[in-house]
């Protein structure tokens, strides 16, 4: 299963580890793929989309599903 999610608020380099890493301890994400291009986060694994989002935002991005 992949869940496609915006994420708005990303600057550099710094800020795809920290949203990757965010999204790769919600349970049941298997591995998170992060594009600063393109403002986008493709999870794989059988992760709630609600906890995805909540993950992000923690971290002070905004996310919503794709
Ligand atoms: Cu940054």
């Amino acid at each position: 299963m992949t869940t496609k999610l915006r994420v708005e608020g990303m600057t550099c380099g710094h800020c795809v580890g920290a949203v990757t890493r965010a999204l790769e301890r919600v349970r049941g994400v298997e591995r998170a793929t992060v594009s600063l291009e393109q403002g986008e986060a493709v999870v794989e694994g059988a992760a709630d989309p609600a906890a995805l989002v909540a993950a992000v935002e923690d971290e002070g991005y905004r996310a919503r599903p794709a």
